[in-house]
């Protein structure tokens, strides 16, 4: 570890040092990028042993660790935040009003790279978008990279000399610290309240989304949410997805005499819905979305209908574990908020409820300051009894009781999912329980308990098959 004394830190502005604030998998990568470019580079993270600091090039030889160093940030000449640190932090507050500035790895990716960008953020369905509009690029034959919040530091991408096209998962994190971003074609899937305990309200949120936009060459709108219009020029070329029969051009939804739901462009029906292994209102949405992306991008119609139907989704979203006892368990541990987690049980309740099946539904977890009565409506209608989970389990409950819950649903309280999995049994050895479905939907973040949505769905699955096994 280095520390710098006064020559030193005079030089050092000189010379343009760059810090990066917090060492995880993006911090990494913009330690990797700059060093190459041959900036000096310093590291530091709060953590006093980041995991990944043996994985740093020997070129950052300043690296400090165990706080952020408020003094280190006064010394740069450009500060490289990762996403999950707050610009509210006191050490990067302090070095914003000494006008030090602060971007994050994407700004660093757009300014570098030199191929079209496809850029989707919303508060849901950004990464099975994502994934979808990579893959419908590379079944084009297109040299893709696909990266950003999605897993895949952004910066890892422009090692890849021969790429074509970089479709890029952007978070409100990464896109709050970035300008002129300059995508190809740049959207907001859709908008409901999420990670409001970082932008304060819902207007702070917008405002980092919607950075998307600027300076894109065109934009794809859902015109279910007006929320996801962007303040651009008229004439900027743009198409819209939706639930309804589109204008010419646009992306909806038609429907037979019969009943039978098509993909359309226009008034052309392009794949009837029956055809698309992903299910639910949400998906054929989020099918659109990525048809209007990859036009826009210059995709071709056909080889994007093949992919759609090829496309099997993602784990952890609304996805199927097992039958156990007679009854269906969905691992939805990717629904972090209340709007992803009130289309999945719309999505399940529209399959389930009809048959007078009741979803059970296991809730909570970090609350990140949503307002849970938001979710009542839905619960009314389609959950017959709800599970409480994590940090913030009994706030939960009383934003749901605030919120006219309905005398018919009942709630318990269970900290974890292994007390959740002893009340499902209780509750459900009861034929009057009518629950034919149990749905993980925490509409939270998952850290008061487990590494990240990804255990919390393992760990579910595992409990499920416990169950199967009758252990
Ligand atoms: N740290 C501090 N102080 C803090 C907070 C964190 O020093 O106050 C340090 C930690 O000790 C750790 C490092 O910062 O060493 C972690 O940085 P990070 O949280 O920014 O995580 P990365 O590993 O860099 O991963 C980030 C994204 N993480 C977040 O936005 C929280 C990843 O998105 C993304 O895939 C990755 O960059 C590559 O681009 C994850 C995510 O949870 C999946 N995103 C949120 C979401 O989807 O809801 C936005
Ligand atoms: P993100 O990367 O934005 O978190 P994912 O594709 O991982 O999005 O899906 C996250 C959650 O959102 C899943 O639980 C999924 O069921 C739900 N979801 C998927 N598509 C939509 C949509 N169009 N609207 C609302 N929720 C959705």
């Amino acid at each position: 570890m280095t520390t710098l004394n006064s020559t030193e830190t005079l030089l050092h502005k000189g010379s343009g040092l760059q810090v990066v604030v917090g060492l995880g998998q993006s911090g990494l990568s913009v330690a990797n990028y700059l060093t190459k470019q041959g900036y000096r580079v310093a590291v530091t993270d709060n953590q006093s042993q980041p995991t990944l600091a043996d994985q740093l090039p020997a070129a950052v030889d300043i690296r400090q660790f165990g706080a952020i160093d408020a003094e280190l940030l006064q010394q740069a000449a450009r500060i490289i935040i990762s996403p999950g640190i707050s610009l509210d932090t006191d050490a990067v507050a302090a070095a914003r009003r000494a006008n030090i500035p602060v971007v994050s790895d994407i700004q660093l990716f757009c300014e570098a790279c030199t191929v079209p960008i496809v850029a989707i953020t919303g508060s849901n369905a950004k990464s099975t978008v994502t994934t979808l509009v990579g893959q419908m690029a590379a079944d084009a034959g297109v040299n893709v990279g696909v990266g950003g919040n999605i897993g895949v530091p952004a910066l890892t991408l422009l090692a890849n000399p021969d790429m074509q096209l970089a479709v890029l998962e952007l978070s409100s994190f990464q896109l709050e610290t970035v300008s002129n971003l300059g995508a190809q074609v740049a959207t907001v899937l859709n908008m409901s309240p999420d990670h409001l305990d970082r932008h304060g309200d819902m207007l702070g949120y917008h405002q980092a989304k919607h950075r998307i936009f600027q300076g894109a060459k065109s934009v794809v709108i859902n015109r279910e949410d007006a929320l996801t219009r962007p303040l651009v020029a008229d004439n900027l070329p743009r198409l819209s997805t939706g639930i309804h029969a589109p204008d010419k051009g646009h992306y909806g939804l038609i429907t037979d005499p019969e009943g039978q739901i098509y993909l359309a462009r226009g008034t052309e029906r392009l794949l009837s819905a029956d055809k698309l292994p992903i299910k639910g209102r949400h998906n054929l949405l989020n099918a659109q979305a990525a048809l209007a992306l990859g036009e826009l991008a210059g995709l071709p119609l056909d080889s994007m209908l093949n992919t759609l139907q090829q496309f099997t989704g993602l784990e952890h979203r609304c996805q199927y574990v097992a039958t156990a006892a007679g009854i269906d368990y969905f691992n939805d541990s990717k629904g972090t908020n209340i709007g992803s987690t009130m289309a999945a049980i719309e999505g399940l309740g529209a399959v389930y409820a009809p048959k007078d099946g009741k979803l059970l539904l296991i809730l909570g977890g970090q609350g990140k300051g949503q307002q849970f009565g938001e979710l009542t409506p839905f619960i009314n209608q389609y959950v017959s009894q709800v599970l409480f989970i994590g940090e913030d389990a009994k706030q939960i409950e009383q934003h749901l009781r605030a919120a006219k819950l309905s005398d018919e649903v009942a709630l318990h309280q269970c900290q974890t999912l292994e007390n959740a999995f002893a009340t499902i049994q209780q509750v459900t050895i009861s034929s009057l329980s009518q629950v034919q479905a149990v749905l993980l939907s925490p509409a939270c973040a998952s850290f008061d308990q487990f590494s990240g949505y990804a255990a919390r769905g393992e760990h579910f699955s595992q409990l499920v098959s416990q169950l199967e096994k009758g252990i």
